[in-house]
């Protein structure tokens, strides 16, 4: 039985990689940070299985990290663990550099030191990328493993460090380590202040308004409640399932050399198409319900980022299960069933099929 050791187990790609690893076969190790309230919610459904356990560690603690690595000697390690918010990043850029880039050498270093044959995982991302793209065939801009790095934020500079950390360990000490440039993915497990997610919670919470605002006019309803305020909306994403991109992770650490790979779902939207695929399961017009607020434009953006996967879907075999709609669907349906059992549990069942009737043909 192989051991699988996860730092960032509670984080959204870690309770998918979890459960992933258990259903194939491993004992499953998680790590996650001491926090006052608990971190570890979203592993609920594997938290007391027989071939999971949790550590208590903290990235930035050398001595936790090398106590942890040390005493399990896991076969495979994921390094999952992150300041991974940009926009804070700029607020924090120091605790992002300590969690995202010495946080990761304290892996590499004990790795090197306690447990050379364990196999590393390192999340990389496209924030890697920042301005740069390339041209492909038909002239679109994309980012693939040939593409220059030219960070926009000190989450994409930490990250970069990391990323080269990597290549440098595996180099010089012939450490089996990879990174994988991973482009954004997002799951009703999603953080709530990603932009995504808070699109779909704010979707849901306006569901219901106007459910129970049905007899009154547009605009009385519209005046009970508050906009949705964005940053900015016309930037352009990459946006997979988590759940394709934790399978990548595990491929990526099968294969028998290990090498850094783009992942990504090869299709690029806007922030406002995400509003407009949303918005329209329940039949609104999302211009009618945001507002920009200048807060929550960042010091510096990356504008478009259209990853190409050719290379892991050529060399591993990797291709992604799910598609934008059906994503944006699933989170969508996801938090209107959640507002609904927050709400009242009792009265008022989820009408499905009616929010089916809005979803324009496919
Ligand atoms: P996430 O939901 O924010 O999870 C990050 C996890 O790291 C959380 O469990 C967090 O704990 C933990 N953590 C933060 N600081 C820590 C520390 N000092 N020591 C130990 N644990 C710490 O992120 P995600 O979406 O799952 O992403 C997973 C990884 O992929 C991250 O490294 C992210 O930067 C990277 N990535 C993500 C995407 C994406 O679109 N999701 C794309 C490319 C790369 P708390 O719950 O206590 O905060
Ligand atoms: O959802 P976001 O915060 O994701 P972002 O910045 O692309 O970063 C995510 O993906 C990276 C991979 O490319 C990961 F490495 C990183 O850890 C994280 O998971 O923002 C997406 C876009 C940006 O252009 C942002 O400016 O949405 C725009 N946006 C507009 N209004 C907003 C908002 N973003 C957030 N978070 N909140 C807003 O109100």
């Amino acid at each position: 039985m192989k051991t699988a050791l996860i730092f960032g187990a509670g984080g959204q790609d870690g309770s998918y990689l979890a459960p992933f690893l258990l259903n194939r076969g491993y004992r499953v190790v998680g790590v996650h940070r001491r926090s006052s309230n608990d971190n570890t919610g979203r592993l609920t459904e594997i938290k007391n299985g027989y071939q999971f356990s949790l550590l208590e560690g903290d990235l930035t603690d050398s001595n936790s990290v090398s106590n942890i690595i040390s005493s399990v000697g896991p076969d495979e390690i994921y390094n999952l663990a992150a300041q991974s918010h940009v926009h804070t990043s700029f607020h924090q850029p120091e605790l992002t550099f300590q969690v995202n880039t010495i946080g990761v050498l304290h892996i590499l270093e004990s790795i090197r030191k306690h447990s050379p044959r364990s196999k590393f995982y390192q999340a990389s991302t496209s924030e890697l990328f920042g301005v740069a793209y390339d041209l492909d065939a038909q002239g679109r801009r994309i980012q693939d493993e040939r593409t220059v790095f030219a960070p926009c934020s000190p989450y994409g500079c930490a990250k970069l460090a990391a990323h080269e950390l990597v290549n440098v360990y595996r180099t010089s000490y012939q450490l089996s380590c990879c990174a994988g440039i991973l482009f954004n993915h997002e799951s009703p497990r999603r953080g709530e202040n990603f932009v995504t997610r808070k699109i779909t919670k704010y979707v849901a919470a306006l569901y219901h308004h106007l459910d129970a605002t049905n007899g009154m006019t547009k605009r009385a309803a519209k005046n009970g409640f508050p906009m949705l305020k964005l940053g900015n909306t016309k930037s352009a994403r990459d946006w997979s399932h988590a759940k394709d991109m934790v399978r990548a992770m595990w491929m990526m650490l099968q294969a028998e050399t290990l090498r850094d790979y783009v992942v990504s779902s090869n299709e690029s939207h806007t922030v406002e198409d995400f509003l407009d695929r949303a918005f329209r399961i329940i039949g609104q017009d999302w211009r009618n319900w945001v507002e920009t607020d200048k807060d929550l434009l960042r010091p510096m953006e990356v504008p478009h980022l259209h990853g190409s996967s050719r290379r892991i879907c050529q060399e591993l075999g990797w291709t992604p299960d799910y598609t934008f709609d059906g994503l944006v669907e699933e989170m969508v349906t996801h938090d209107i069933e959640e507002f609904q059992r927050g709400v009242d549990s009792s009265e008022s069942p989820l009408r499905a099929p009616m929010l089916k009737t809005h979803l324009p043909a496919a």
